[in-house]
């Protein structure tokens, strides 16, 4: 049986793995509040529709509750939008993150969706890189830039950390595969960020340390 002042001691209960990021440049006013141990709630506005839509989905399936408001120089286009929000959001899962005791770490799956089938792995490990092999056949979805799909998670990975690697094995219709890899990433996130019930406390790295 578990003692109130031994449960009380657990570092969980002692950090929520939250964070707030505010960030202000000439370009965007991003802020974004995010919560690990969440149930996949989110209240994403970004100004640009699609990208909400993909946003809400990396929520969703990463089960980490996301609030963001950015406003954009949208009027040029969406460029500095997408990728300040990944800044912003790569950096608040960081801070939440903490010193990454406990974690999983590793993970990777297929994800299908209709004729699309993508790839996530991801190690977060604190070393931030991207390698991403998503073949697109069309430059737009709608108004939506496909190249801001990669500015995204090169934004995201480098401020969270995390090594990401993204392949999109085949798939023809490009709405599907930004979906899947959105929803890959997160549901590769959802598990390397859940914590290990048999290394709870420990950093899992023979160096000592996930810090960058
Ligand atoms: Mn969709």
């Amino acid at each position: 049986m578990v003692s109130d002042s031994t449960r009380k001691a657990s570092p969980r209960e002692a950090s929520p793995r939250e964070a707030s990021i505010e960030r202000s440049t000439n370009e965007t006013g991003i802020s974004v509040s995010v919560n690990l141990d969440g149930t996949g709630q989110f209240d994403i506005q970004t100004g640009v529709g699609f990208f909400d839509h993909m946003l809400d989905q990396l929520s969703r399936h990463s089960l980490i509750d996301m609030h963001i408001r950015t406003k954009g120089d949208t009027h040029i286009d969406d460029h500095h939008t997408v990728e300040d929000t990944g800044i912003a959001l790569g950096k608040a899962v960081a801070e939440a993150l903490g010193e990454r005791r406990g974690i999983v770490r590793y993970a990777s799956l297929d994800l299908a969706m209709d004729e699309t089938l993508t790839r996530a792995a991801l190690d977060v490990s604190g070393r931030p890189f991207l390698v991403f092999d998503v073949p697109f056949n069309a430059p737009k979805i709608g108004t939506f830039d496909t190249e801001l799909v990669q500015e995204f998670f090169q934004a995201f990975a480098m401020n969270a950390g995390i090594t990401l690697h993204v392949k999109t094995h085949y798939g023809s219709n490009n709405h599907h595969i930004a979906e899947t890899v959105f929803k890959a990433v997160a549901r590769a996130l959802r598990v390397a960020i859940e914590t290990d019930p048999r290394q709870k406390n420990a950093i899992p790295s023979t160096k000592g340390t996930l810090k960058g």
